[in-house]
């Protein structure tokens, strides 16, 4: 039943166990340092610098975006910016880059493509570390692929306002997700021209931007070990979004897009790529992105790697409707697993289910617009519900395992609204 290829569930479920005994290596964090970090993720406290607290969303700029950030269109988390779901509504499949959301761990970096080098480097390649010009790059083939940029804590807050459970990190509501016509080359195609070897477990792409300090303890550089099983799938390292080169905020000059998993594996401003014959451990994929909370282990779960399956209306907030007269709800669903394979809504607080109409083909790492159209009744407060069911009979459910991160949310979500 399950969606996931023999690579991926063959996924090392142990590499902090075996960095515990010594197998896998840390790369750029002191092990007292990572302990730390780890210890820091059992219990759902705010960590402080990586995210912004619950309450701390505000309608200031973004410090460190440089795009505009207009507030029909974003709302400002902290560092980052939210793309408001009302906002999608009068886009298509694509979501353009001035309305795709924004997750920064420090700020956006100005890199030229001129002087930018890409350094494939480690022990997992036959031979010396490889450089790569931004021209070389566009030489290789190129692919282009339609998928979803989706933060792993998107729909977060969810876990505290439906469930009354407390969560660390960017009180996000659905709008940290954004879908993207991304064009470049080929990982695999990079990593073979370097000399890729059989020994390689691990690559881990680093980011340009800055160094991350949380609670005192510096992180270093952005960086998630990828297995080298996944990286020489289906991955890209992108260039163009849209067709058009890739903007600042977004990881110009080249990013990683890693289809359908979570968004911090699809590191932006890459500069190097470090190819491991030994299992790798970043702050990325141990203290964070893991599952922690009373149903898993003190290590957390193995690392993440799919999003999950979700649903959520075109509307804003509070949005009003008058009474008695037809409308056309639209929303979207989608799903790092299989694709979506019907969406039904409820317009009474899920009393009564009807199918809504899918208006695009589904696929695999990519989302799909749906409409339904309702009569308002008696004014007053509604809540509005959207369900997806995938291909391998996954459906959303009423409620989500907590974790102390807030990871991966896929309840139903109650969207309250007023008929005036
Ligand atoms: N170098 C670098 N890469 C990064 C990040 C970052 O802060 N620095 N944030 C990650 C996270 S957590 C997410 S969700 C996505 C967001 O991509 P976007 O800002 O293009 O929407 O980028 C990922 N790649
Ligand atoms: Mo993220």
């Amino acid at each position: 039943m399950s969606s996931v290829p023999p690579s991926e569930a063959s996924y090392d479920r142990m590499r902090l166990r075996q960095w515990a005994r010594g197998a896998a290596r840390s790369a750029g964090i002191e092990r007292r340092d990572l302990l730390r970090l780890v210890a820091a993720a059992s219990v759902a406290a705010p960590l402080a610098g990586l995210a912004a607290p619950a309450h701390a969303a505000s309608a200031a700029a973004a410090p460190g975006i440089v795009k505009p950030l207009p507030p029909e269109v974003f709302t400002v988390r902290g560092t980052n910016a939210e793309t408001n779901f009302a906002a999608l509504r009068t886009t298509g499949l694509l979501t353009p880059a001035e309305r795709f959301f924004v997750r920064n761990h420090t700020v956006t970096p100005r890199i030229e493509a001129a002087g930018w080098r890409l350094k494939v480097w480690g022990d997992g390649l036959g031979g010396p570390a490889v450089e790569f010009t931004y021209d070389e790059l566009l030489a290789l083939p190129s692919v282009t692929r339609t998928a979803f940029v989706e933060c792993a804590g998107n729909a977060r807050s969810y876990y505290t306002k439906q469930q009354g459970q407390q969560v660390s990190g960017t009180a996000w509501t659905l709008g940290a997700i954004g879908t993207a016509r991304w064009r470049g080359v080929r990982l695999a195609d990079v990593l073979h021209l370097a000399g890729i070897t059989r020994h390689a477990v691990d690559v881990l792409p680093r980011g340009l931007d800055d160094e991350v300090v949380s609670d005192g303890i510096n992180l270093g550089h952005v960086r998630r070990p990828l297995p080298v099983a996944k990286a020489l799938d289906d991955v890209l390292l992108a260039y163009e979004m849209n067709g058009e080169p890739l903007p600042p905020d977004h990881g110009a000059p080249v990013r990683l897009i890693v289809p359908s998993w979570i968004g911090i594996a699809n590191i932006k401003w890459v500069g190097d790529i470090e190819v491991s014959a030994q299992p790798l451990v970043s702050p990325w994929n141990t203290g964070l992105y893991r599952l922690f909370g009373p149903g898993y282990p003190a290590e957390g779960s193995a690392p993440l790697t799919r999003q999950t399956l979700k649903s959520a209306f075109e509307l804003a907030p509070d949005a009003e409707f008058p009474a008695h007269r037809r409308q056309v709800l639209t929303g979207r669903s989608w799903s790092g697993g299989a694709p979506v394979r019907t969406v039904e809504i409820s317009t009474d607080g899920g009393t009564r289910w009807r199918r809504a109409r899918l208006r695009d083909e589904p696929r695999s790492g990519s989302w799909v617009r749906w409409s339904a159209d309702w009569v308002p009744g008696a004014r007053g407060p509604a809540v509005l519900l959207a369900r997806a069911t995938d291909r391998s009979g996954r459906v959303q459910p009423d409620v989500a395992v907590h974790n102390t991160q807030g990871y991966l949310f896929d309840a139903v979500v109650r969207h309250e609204v007023r008929v005036v």
